[in-house]
């Protein structure tokens, strides 16, 4: 996939002043600091674009970025980062929720999980949390410069183990690291499928005569998430 735009439409503060439903969302969520707005930028190919810090928490403001004029980037804050209270805590925010729950153009999430760690219980609970909403979902563990190749398989082996229980089939699983930029293919490839799916998403009664599909993209990534579970598709 070739990615020529990625503009910037706006930081909601929450679900009622998102951008319409018109085009397909992909959203990244997962710890604060996992490397979100990073592996944001890695795939936009642009630097900068959403807020990088190494402060827990900078995003507070779900960002959304346009691809394309077709499907769009959207940043949201993290979870797991309560100032001045206890840490570790499930702590999400009500705002991300709301978004994650109830968006209806979000076609997938890239929920997203630190390499060089052991599976934490509080992105342990995350996940729980999406299978039980039915969000469709990837893995990706990020960061994966800054241990060896051997760590990474151990971590991503000991959190599969861990969450392999919630599902028939396994959530897709993913590496990157914003540093080398690996990942990235492998990444636009998904939101590639997905859109091919999306695209492809028509019930037949709601063809029109002339046998051009009318469904609104809300209608196509209700119907596109109805076809799970796939063992072609990556959730
Ligand atoms: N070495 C390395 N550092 C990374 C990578 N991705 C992000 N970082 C660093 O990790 C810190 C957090 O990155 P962000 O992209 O701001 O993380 P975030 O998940 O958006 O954080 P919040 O918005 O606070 O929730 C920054 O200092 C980044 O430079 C990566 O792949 N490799
Ligand atoms: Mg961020």
């Amino acid at each position: 996939m070739n990615i020529s735009s990625v503009i910037f439409d706006r930081s909601a503060p929450d679900l009622e002043s998102c951008p319409d439903e018109s085009l397909p969302e992909f959203a990244f969520i997962g710890r604060s600091n996992v490397g979100k707005s990073s592996l944001l930028n890695l795939l936009a190919g642009e630097q900068g674009l959403a807020r990088v810090s190494p402060t827990p928490g900078f995003t507070k403001l779900i960002n959304v970025f346009t691809v394309d004029q077709c499907w769009r980037l959207v940043d949201l804050p993290g979870y797991g980062f309560a100032q001045g209270s206890r840490k570790n805590t499930l702590r999400f925010n009500r705002v991300v929720n709301d978004y994650l729950e109830n968006r209806p153009n979000l076609c997938l999430v890239f929920a997203l999980i630190e390499s060089g760690l052991a599976p934490q219980e509080i992105d342990l609970k995350f996940v729980e949390w999406l299978v039980r909403r039915a969000v469709p979902f990837v893995l990706v563990f990020t960061k994966t410069d800054k241990v060896s190749a051997a760590v990474v398989q151990k971590n991503i082996a000991a959190f599969t183990d861990r969450i392999s229980a919630w599902f028939e089939k396994l959530p897709a699983v993913f590496t990157s690291s914003a540093e080398t930029r690996q990942g990235r293919q492998a990444l636009l490839g998904v939101i590639d499928g997905e859109m091919a799916a999306i695209n492809t998403a028509v019930q037949p009664a709601q063809v029109s005569p002339d046998n051009s599909p009318e469904l609104s993209v809300e209608a196509r990534v209700r119907e596109n998430r109805k076809r799970r579970p796939d063992l072609h598709r990556p959730w």
